[in-house]
Formats: C-alpha cells, sequence, structure tokens
C-alpha cells in the first residue's frame, strides 16, 4: 500500500452550539497542546495547522430557536464555514483533519469532502446516529441530526441549511459502534435502507469483520473516497469519558485504533474528524486520558502501525 504522504491539513472547529454542554469547543486546543502535529509530522506528514479557525459569532440572543432547533443559526454558519475549509484544502490534495467541536460539524466537514468528491463515501462512528430530523429530533440539539441535513432528510425546510447540498445517498453511509438510538431514528435507519453495525455486531463478528463488511457497503469495489468521522463517544466512556454523553457498553482502545488501522491501510481516506472531545466534562485524570487516545486515533488514521 503506498503512502500518499502528501499533505494534512490539521483545523479546528472549535464550537459547541450543536449541543447544549459548555467545553466541547476546548477539545481542539487540548488535542494540539498534547502536541498532535508534530506527532503527525513524525509519521512523515507534511502538516499545515491552520490554527483555529475564527468563525463569524452569532449571539444567543440573535439566535432564538427555529421550531425546536436550538442555536440553528450559529450552528449553520460555523458548519457552512468548516465546509469551505475542508472543501479548498481538499481541492489542493490535501487531507484535511478537523478536530472538534461538537458532530454538528460533520454536516460541514462531510459537505466540503463531498464538494471534491462527490462520490465520496461516510463511516461514521458513534454511540449516536445523529440522524433525527426536525420532526424527530427529542432535544432540538443539532449535533443529533447532522446526517439528516446530508441525507435531505427533513420534511420542514428550515432556510438556514438551504446550503447543505443532498450529494450523499443512504447507500454510501455506514455507522459502527451504535448503541443508543432514539425510535424516530431507528424508523429512518430501517426506512432508508441504511446500513448500521451496533455493539451487538462488534460482539457478534468481530470488529475485523465488521470494518471489512461495512467497507463491503459502502465501498464496495474499493474505488471511493472515504471521509471517516469519529465521535469519541464511540469508545467506552472507560476509555474516553471526557465527552458529553458516555454510553456505557462502547468500543475498547483497540477497537477504535483497529478502525482507524483498517481504513487507513485502503489508502482511500479523504478526510478525517475527531469530534466530541470535552475537556471541561472531567477530572484532570480523564481528560488526560480522552486527550491522548483522540490524539492517538487521529496517528492510526493516518498510518501509524504498531510494527
Ligand atoms: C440524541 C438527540 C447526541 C451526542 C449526539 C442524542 C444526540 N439522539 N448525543 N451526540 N453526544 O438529542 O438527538
Ligand atoms: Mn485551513
Ligand atoms: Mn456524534
Ligand atoms: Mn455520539
Amino acid at each position: 500500500i503506498s503512502e500518499p504522504k502528501t499533505a494534512a491539513a490539521v483545523h479546528s472547529g472549535k464550537h459547541d452550539g450543536g449541543q447544549p454542554k459548555p467545553g466541547v469547543d476546548q477539545g481542539p486546543i487540548h488535542l494540539i497542546n498534547a502536541g498532535l502535529v508534530d506527532q503527525l509530522k513524525e509519521l512523515g506528514w507534511n502538516v499545515q495547522f491552520d490554527g483555529h479557525h475564527q468563525f463569524e459569532e452569532v449571539s444567543a440572543e440573535s439566535d432564538p430557536p427555529i421550531g425546536v432547533l436550538k442555536n440553528p443559526r450559529l450552528v449553520s454558519r460555523v458548519s457552512r464555514s468548516v465546509a469551505d475549509v475542508v472543501g479548498s484544502h481538499a481541492r489542493r490534495g490535501e487531507l484535511p483533519v478537523t478536530i472538534g467541536g461538537d458532530h454538528s460539524l460533520a454536516m460541514g466537514t462531510i459537505s466540503g469532502t463531498l464538494s471534491h468528491h462527490p462520490d465520496a463515501c461516510v463511516i461514521w462512528i458513534d454511540a449516536h446516529a445523529d440522524i433525527n430530523t426536525v420532526e424527530t429530533t427529542p432535544s432540538g440539539n443539532i449535533h443529533g441530526m447532522p446526517m439528516s441535513f446530508l441525507l435531505g432528510l427533513n420534511k420542514t425546510r428550515i432556510s438556514e441549511y438551504d446550503w447543505v447540498k443532498q450529494v450523499l445517498t443512504p447507500d454510501r453511509l455506514v455507522y459502527i459502534g451504535l448503541r443508543d438510538v432514539d425510535a424516530g431514528e431507528k424508523t429512518i435507519l430501517r426506512e432508508q435502507g441504511i446500513k448500521a453495525f451496533s455493539m451487538h455486531e462488534v460482539d457478534r463478528y468481530g470488529i475485523g469483520r465488521v470494518v471489512e463488511m461495512a467497507l463491503d457497503h459502502v465501498n464496495p469495489r474499493r474505488d471511493r473516497p472515504i471521509h471517516l468521522t469519529f465521535d469519541v463517544d464511540a469508545l467506552d466512556p472507560s476509555v474516553a469519558p471526557s465527552t458529553g454523553t458516555p454510553v456505557r457498553g462502547g468500543l475498547t482502545f483497540r477497537e477504535g485504533h483497529y478502525i482507524c488501522e483498517a481504513i487507513h491501510e485502503t489508502g482511500l481516506l479523504a478526510a478525517f474528524d475527531i469530534m466530541e472531545v470535552n475537556p471541561s466534562l472531567a477530572d484532570a485524570e480523564a481528560v488526560k486520558a480522552t486527550v491522548a487516545v483522540g490524539c492517538s486515533l487521529v496517528r492510526s488514521a493516518l498510518g501509524e502501525t504498531l510494527l
């Protein structure tokens, strides 16, 4: 497998508007301070870190809910800026690595990838499906909804989100790690025929076969660029405690890394996101462990091997 070690553009999506708990916008700074950029350089990448992108500020007063959606303008505008950033890096032949921030940002990162690779597939690693619609969301938190906008599943038009183009199709999305899926989301997954490997399937088949089956589904000829988006809450809370919604029964340290290593091995990785590290939600030890595992997942996706 040839290494495409050209350039990785690391940037942070410093953002917390898609969910209610403060602090997740501080996650990126911790990963950078832990030395992520130098770690990737040591792997042979020419890394361009363009900092914590400055996003438009939208004050809470000027961003009242639209229907049930919380912070709808802020989330839309930050995600749109991230889409432009990711798209422009992709067009330059670089591998965009986005450090979040809450997972509503994936609306932006995936839109950016699709703007350059309209045939890309998405591998979504998460305890949650993040596919609630305006009609099904139990919380109004947009980090639980990015996939519904990307797939155009909302019946209610929210014009603020008209910029999100429906380029992705349900057959090019696959989930691994699910274990906290809302009833409305289960209906959507079934109706749309979206492939998902929950923790039940990880237990049954083992992570090796699950990744193989996931790739066979979204990428049968192994010719589609892959956008890998990794929510740290996919990992078991014993491995990644500092996150907004820890859900027990998650991926082990090795299972999480195996996914990143296996996707790297395909040579098809087009973009990587690491999301939902929230350093304000745990003690110092727990934060350190979560930041360290976040960095090491990025390294695995960018080619770090055990031997
Ligand atoms: C629930 C909702 C959620 C985290 C996404 C939870 C969503 N399904 N939680 N990411 N950490 O509110 O839509
Ligand atoms: Mn940039
Ligand atoms: Mn998520
Ligand atoms: Mn999640």
